[in-house]
């Protein structure tokens, strides 16, 4: 008895370390060898490759330029000097089933000149800027914090990244290595059915214990 104890108490261990597991890097797409994939670790998620918006069609990866190269540029003549919902990169995160993404951060580096970036996400909606910034002649880094609570417990989310230029500018705006940070953990209620499951396991060994005494 005591064996079978130490047996279910090892594997209640490990369902509350999996439900409290390390910050990963959720998605990441450094862009190198001109992919448009995410490069992330993480197992118990998917993240998408970068998608255009409809209004840069004729953007994409410049091999020459990046921190370092290549990175995402945005070419001058698809972007204006406002910020245009139809001018955007997009990614797409999605748990694998009974996991949930928890995030904390989005990062990443942008050069311009007097440019601005934005970014939106499928949480309030595209609609709405979740933070803005302006952009510099070389690459700065950027961090988003999205560890409130309307970033916890998601199935799935979408971001869109926006750039646009300065009054005059007409240069090209690069994105790279671009991060979203967080943990992907096993839903709630997949952790208290764990817990069920080992629960009649116990009590269905105990019976039969019994009927066989
Ligand atoms: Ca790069």
């Amino acid at each position: 008895m005591k064996e079978k104890l130490f047996t279910v108490g090892l594997a209640l261990v490990a369902l509350l370390t999996a439900s409290t597991s390390h910050a990963a890097i959720i998605a990441s797409y450094p862009f190198d060898s001109s992919s448009l994939a995410s490069t992330d670790g993480e197992g118990n998620s998917s993240a998408g490759n970068i998608t255009l918006g409809s209004g840069v069609g004729s953007s994409g990866v410049n091999a020459g330029v990046g921190n370092p190269a290549p990175s995402f540029g945005f070419n001058a003549g698809n972007i204006g000097t406002a910020q245009d919902s139809a001018d955007y990169i997009e990614f797409i995160v999605t748990a694998s089933p009974m996991f949930v993404l928890n995030l904390t951060s989005l990062t990443f580096d942008t050069q311009g000149l007097n440019g601005s970036w934005a970014v939106s996400s499928s949480v309030a909606g595209h609609g709405s800027n979740i933070a803005t910034d302006t952009i510099g002649a070389s690459f700065a880094g950027d961090s988003i914090d999205l560890s409130g609570a309307g970033f916890q417990n998601l199935s799935s989310i979408t971001f869109r990244l926006y750039a646009w230029n300065g009054a005059g500018d007409n240069v090209d705006v690069f994105f790279d290595n671009i991060i979203l940070n967080g943990t992907v953990v096993p839903e709630v209620g997949t952790v208290w059915a764990g817990l069920g499951v080992l629960g009649a396991a116990i009590l269905g060994k105990r019976f039969l214990k019994k009927k066989r005494a």
